[in-house]
């Protein structure tokens, strides 16, 4: 995990070293200071017992601290800029790389992570791995040399008192390893509450109509807060395990300090040591062991930065199922046929949503596909532009596997409404331009047209400048069908694929829609999956689907005669419109 989280501070280990060598400096500039001092006081006392004029002198020591605090300074000072510049630089070439690798996962992909995860892993991971990447270069350097350097010190003022430091060292070492072994699996814990309560303030936000419609508020706030409340809980678990180690810390300096200045005060009544160099050797012993205290810190942080990584990686190690094949093949000049052999699909291991299709949509044929609710008329339609790829048998488009295709210039050819459909923040040419970002004023007004949706468009406050709410929530569903499926026509496309889309739409406005399929997208194979028989009824081929089988094809007139199911959909249909 290290070594892939480390090629992100690639180019950065020169601020790395930078930020090391800030941190050394102002180290031994704290360390030199008080021996200085201590220097300074023994040569005054000297000098005033001999009655020297020492003014010039101290004035010149006094500038040379002066100087070696403000080095010292300049040190940590260079330290935080560095550490804070190569630590943005690491956490935003990590999210870009997060970003883009989501960017390429497929639906599939994106299902085994949840989106709300997804957003926690992209946000506040990052953030954790890049707080502690300044802490890394803030402290791993200094600490330790503190450590190494007092320690030195003490050693050489006493080494049997010093020996202490062998004898805690293991203690402390102990304690710090319980205390990662039980952190991981807490602070693992944790991040998947963040996820949990992502989960829910993004649901809630999204639909927080229908949380009202429903008057749910009392119950979703509940929800909000007893996420809320277990992430607080597995905090202050974790939080608590942390919060234990400071006092017996604590406890094992006070335990040092009181050994050194017994054994001091036995060794000064001995006459082996002075009152001086006691304090000396109880401030360097104290020095050594809050740097390890520290160093026990940063491992803390270090395995919560872990759990944080685990996750990253994960995104990062994802295998995309659906790429681009070794020779991809670029159709120069696409018709738009589309075939379906023996197709099986489900979405995980043993699952049957579609089972042995087969059907031809030759190019320029309107091809409608009817079936209930949960037939798996969306999921084969999927299969198509390749959002997913079938268990077994074969999808071709102009004859080609669709495995075999560049992705992007499959789904070039291919125009969708997507059952759920979405529209983004911007105007609302902003949105059809999505379809085809070099058309002109002309071509949007004449797909918007095409699409019946030029007239409300029109009448719109600023006409195709409307800029649309998130979501394009200041339209009405019948009208945002319409944009999609403009959006959609503007591409021109070779195969346009129309999912419930015209479901919101009245059956006038969607006759109308349906004419401009028939006579300005000729060459457009259409496939349209509806509800109501009249929208497919002029169809060259009609699917009906069930079960996630096919159970006839034909058009309308051979259906009503050899299919049950089609009959039964227009006899209920017509039902409703006779009485
Ligand atoms: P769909 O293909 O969505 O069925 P449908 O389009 O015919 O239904 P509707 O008319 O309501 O739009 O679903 C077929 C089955 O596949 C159904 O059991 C749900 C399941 N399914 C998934 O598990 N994941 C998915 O992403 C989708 C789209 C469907
Ligand atoms: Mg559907």
């Amino acid at each position: 995990m290290l070594k892939k989280l480390a090629k992100y501070l690639h180019g950065l280990w020169g601020l790395c070293f930078l930020s090391g060598l800030g941190m050394i400096i102002e180290a031994i500039c704290e360390l030199a200071l008080p021996s200085i001092a201590n220097m300074v006081y023994k040569n005054v006392s000297a000098a005033q017992q001999s009655g020297e004029n020492i003014t010039f002198y101290v004035i010149k020591i006094g500038a040379a601290m002066f100087g070696l605090a403000v080095f010292g300074l300049a040190g940590g000072l260079m330290t935080m800029k560095v550490s804070s510049v190569a630590s943005q630089r690491f956490s935003y070439r990590l999210r870009k790389a997060m970003y883009e690798k989501i960017s390429a996962f497929s639906f599939k992909n994106i299902d085994t992570f949840s989106t709300s995860s997804l957003t926690t892993r992209l946000t506040n991971d990052v953030t954790m791995l890049q707080n502690t990447l300044i802490m890394t270069l803030r402290i791993l350097v200094r600490a330790p040399a503190l450590l190494v350097v007092s320690a030195f010190f003490a050693f050489s003022i006493n080494a049997r008192i010093s020996m202490i430091l062998v004898v805690m060292l293991p203690i402390i070492g102990v304690i710090v390893a319980l205390v990662l072994k039980f952190g991981f699996p807490m602070f693992r814990k944790m991040q998947k509450k963040i996820d949990n309560i992502n989960r829910v303030v993004q649901e809630n936000l999204i639909g927080i109509r229908v949380v009202k419609a429903f008057v749910r508020e009392e119950r979703e706030k509940e929800k909000f807060h007893s996420a809320s409340d277990e992430l607080a809980k597995q905090g202050s678990k974790a939080a608590g395990l942390v919060v234990t180690v400071m006092p017996i810390m604590m406890l094992l300096m006070n335990v040092v300090i009181i050994f050194i200045y017994y054994s001091g005060a036995k060794n000064a009544a001995a006459g082996k040591m002075d009152v001086g160099q006691i304090s000396v050797l109880a401030s360097y012993i104290v020095q050594v062991l809050v740097n390890i205290m520290m160093i026990s810190i940063f491992m803390l942080q270090l395995t919560r930065a872990k759990a944080c990584g685990e996750r990253v990686c994960e995104v990062l190690d994802t295998e995309i199922d659906i790429v681009n094949p070794e020779n991809p093949f670029v159709p120069d000049s696409p018709k738009g046929c589309v075939e379906f052999k023996n197709v099986n699909f489900g979405y995980y291991e043993g699952d049957n949503v579609l089972e042995n299709i087969s059907f031809k949509a030759d190019a320029g044929n309107i091809i409608g596909i009817i079936g209930s609710t949960g037939c798996g008329k969306t999921s084969l339609v999927n299969l198509i532009p390749r959002l997913y790829d079938v268990s077994s048998g074969e999808v071709l488009v102009d004859g080609v596997d669709v495995r075999n295709y560049d992705i992007s210039a499959l789904r070039e050819i291919i125009g969708v409404v997507l059952q759920k459909n979405v529209l983004f923040s911007g105007t609302i040419k902003d949105n059809i331009k999505w379809g085809s970002p070099d058309a002109t004023d002309e071509e949007i007004i004449k797909a918007c047209k095409a699409a019946e949706a030029h007239n409300f468009i029109m009448e719109q406050p600023d006409g195709y400048e409307t800029d649309l709410s998130q979501g394009g929530l200041n339209l009405s569903g019948g009208q945002k069908q319409r944009l999609c499926i403009a959006r959609a026509m503007i591409k021109s496309p070779k195969i346009l694929i129309l999912d419930d889309s015209t479901s919101a739409v009245d059956t006038a406005t969607e006759a109308k829609i349906r004419d401009s399929f028939y006579n300005e997208f000729k060459d457009t194979t259409v496939i349209i999956i509806a509800q109501r028989i009249s929208s497919v009824k002029d169809a060259d081929k009609i699917i009906v689907l069930d079960e996630g089988k096919v159970d006839e094809i034909g058009n309308h007139d051979e259906l009503m005669k050899n299919c049950e199911i089609y009959q039964e959909i227009y006899k209920t249909q017509q039902k409703g419109v006779l009485e």
